[in-house]
């Protein structure tokens, strides 16, 4: 669409959920899981979701924000080049924050398109094969994502301490960018669980954010 008054073309994506009744574990061959039937705490963001995103061959680059694509939030389970249709779920409140920690990161003086999401959505059946004991992860509700920043492309964390080393120290430089935004207003619907990694034998150091509705650190 085109704004009348400043002439710029204003891109919108919109993306209906395909029903998802929890009956079945899957929807045709892509395999889901199950949800708890019971938010956790009668917390509304942990209702189990209605639907979720299908996600196409050709819709998977589409944005769901100016830095961020639909493809980046899969579910790693399957091997995302080649099996379509998969599912997956992104809440807004994640997208803003997403956004604003690049626009931290920006500012910092890094050029980055965008953050390395290691992990976004993770469906209930992803969540338990690779060990994690908790059915309430917000990354089973769209509304977590484990990330770093990666601007030479190499795959893990940059060096952003500038100390030479690719350290747990990286990441806290990024948290504490991310913690620099929580006394501003407009930070208030963004609040949520801030966790710091090191590096393990099989990935670097990164940052796991969400947007939870309160403040929680590891
Ligand atoms: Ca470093």
């Amino acid at each position: 669409m085109e704004d009348t008054v400043t002439g710029d073309v204003i891109r919108v994506n919109a993306f209906v959920l395909t029903p998802f009744d929890h009956e079945d574990d899957r929807i045709g061959p892509y395999r889901i899981g199950a949800y708890e039937s019971k938010p956790l705490r009668d917390d509304p963001v942990y209702r189990r979701p209605e639907g979720f995103i299908r996600v196409t061959r050709e819709n998977r680059t589409a944005r769901l924000s100016p830095h961020f694509r639909l493809q980046q939030f899969l579910s790693k389970q399957v091997n995302r080049q080649r099996t379509f249709p998969q599912y997956t779920l992104v809440r807004v409140p994640l997208l803003l924050k997403l956004e604003m920690i690049v626009d931290q990161v920006q500012d910092a003086g890094y050029d980055l398109e965008t953050l390395h999401v290691m992990s976004g959505f993770r469906t209930p059946y992803y969540n338990r094969l690779i060990g994690n004991t908790t059915s309430y992860s917000r990354h089973l509700y769209g509304g977590a994502a484990d990330v770093f920043v990666d601007v030479d492309g190499n795959g893990v964390m940059d060096d952003l301490t500038g100390d030479g080393r690719v350290t747990k120290a990286d990441a806290r430089r990024l948290a504490n960018m991310v913690e620099s935004m929580r006394d501003e207003t407009w930070y208030e619907p963004l609040v949520g669980g801030l966790g710091i990694y090191g590096p393990a034998p099989h990935r670097g150091p990164f940052v796991h954010v969400d947007t939870r509705g309160r403040p929680a650190r590891w």
